[in-house]
């Protein structure tokens, strides 16, 4: 990120998470509401564990905001963890106490977590608690806080947002890349997000054999950005190319092991000619009939929806366990369980649009500039009229 600044810290059961967005325009209106609508998303899903039931995320402001307008400065973005009076103990920041250190430790690494191959970079190898603390998808809970506030950038300017899960486990709901008409059906408050909530029942039953079993899901997400100008990113660096940054972002979000721009997986296996999107004028504008690039070319947006997928792995905390070896004896058994989701496909629509949002917001301020807000809205209007007739934004 070049013109944003973000950063996250905090544990998953230390006492609370903590964004910091830097570079944002100063007097910039940012509504509290909608953050922690987008923090309610996160916290929704069927399949989720008893965490959930302990939590209510709710964005503290302790920085760089006044009076509903940020100020120029760093926007700094709290969250409470609820579950920390339960771990004040074992995760005191001060305590010197050998034996309360020794206390949840962690020393049967699960395959597919970040637990043996963090413990080896930071040589805690004896006791694995302090990565999976750093390493668990509550710090999605920070970045959904900074999306959420990105978000609110990009729609001043008429870039919007949306959401779904494609695929959970092996059921697939929507093939291929989405739409933004696709996702206009999706309930936030349904069970799994879909754009289909009539099918969802099947989804359900699914989740609840997984459970039943013991076991875990992943799945599919899928995102569309509609109103993004042509000329976002760059065709000049590889470590500008917009296409690079995003899959960068999504699949550095927890469990994601793949991510896929428009039908860049679909197209792999066709002939050219059925893999491009022909270019027309209508109405004085370049129109498009299909959108298999995903809004991007050459690593730059070219006007149409920007469209990508996530590929979630199931989570690597299993109640039935996984076969390893314990660090301390060298003794082999299965990972230990105390409470897990079964899967968290129904937080990632939102997670999958927050990590979009930072990347775009920062793209768009790359673009136009501006440490007061009304600097980077003249930006705006001066780029839309350099970009018409072939381009206008959305009414
Ligand atoms: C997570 C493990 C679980 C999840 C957590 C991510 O936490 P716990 O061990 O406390 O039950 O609930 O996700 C959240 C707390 C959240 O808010 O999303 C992991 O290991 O990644």
């Amino acid at each position: 990120m070049r013109r944003l600044r973000f950063l996250t810290g905090g544990e998953s059961h230390g006492p609370r998470l903590t964004a910091i967005v830097e570079g944002l325009p100063a007097g910039l209106e940012l509504d509290r509401t909608g953050i922690d609508g987008w923090l309610k998303r996160r916290q929704h899903g069927f399949g989720r564990g008893g965490r959930q039931r302990i939590e209510t995320d709710i964005v503290e402001v302790t920085g760089g905001l006044r009076n509903g307008r940020t100020m120029g400065g760093p926007l700094v973005l709290e969250l409470e963890n609820q579950d920390w009076k339960n771990w004040s103990e074992v995760m005191d920041p001060w305590a010197t106490d050998q034996e309360q250190a020794q206390n949840r430790a962690v020393t049967r690494p699960r395959p597919g977590h970040a637990d043996y191959s963090g413990g080896a970079a930071t040589d805690q190898l004896e006791d694995m608690r302090n990565v999976l603390e750093r390493a668990s998808a509550r710090e999605t809970g920070a970045r959904v806080m900074a999306g959420a506030v990105c978000a609110r950038l990009l729609a001043r300017y008429g870039i919007v947002l949306r959401s779904a899960v494609l695929q959970l486990g092996p059921h697939v709901v929507t093939e291929g890349p989405p739409t933004w008409e696709d996702l206009a059906a999706v309930d936030f408050d349904s069970p799994l997000v879909t754009p289909r909530p009539d099918r969802e029942e099947a989804l359900v039953e699914a989740v609840r054999a997984a459970r039943t079993d013991g076991d875990t899901m992943g799945g599919v997400v899928g995102g569309v950005v509609r109103g993004l100008p042509p000329g976002l990113g760059s065709h000049t660096h590889w470590d500008r190319k917009l296409d690079g940054l995003i899959v960068h972002a999504l699949v550095s979000i927890h469990s994601v092991k793949a991510a896929a721009i428009g039908a860049g997986i679909e197209v792999a296996g066709r002939l050219g000619s059925q893999a491009h999107d022909a270019i027309h004028v209508a109405d004085g504008r370049l129109r498009r009939d299909s959108n298999r690039a995903g809004g991007l070319e050459g690593g730059v947006t070219n006007g149409e929806d920007l469209v990508a997928r996530a590929y979630f792995k199931p989570i690597s905390t299993l109640r039935k366990g996984l076969p390893s070896v314990d660090l301390t004896t060298g003794e082999t058994g299965a990972t230990a369980w105390e409470r897990s989701d079964v899967t968290a496909i129904g937080a990632a629509p939102v997670i999958v649009e927050s990590m979009l949002a930072l990347v775009l917001a920062d793209e768009l301020l790359v673009k136009l500039g501006g440490d007061a807000i009304v600097d980077t809205d003249t930006a705006w209007e001066a780029l839309c009229k350099r970009l018409e007739p072939w381009w206008r934004p959305r009414a």
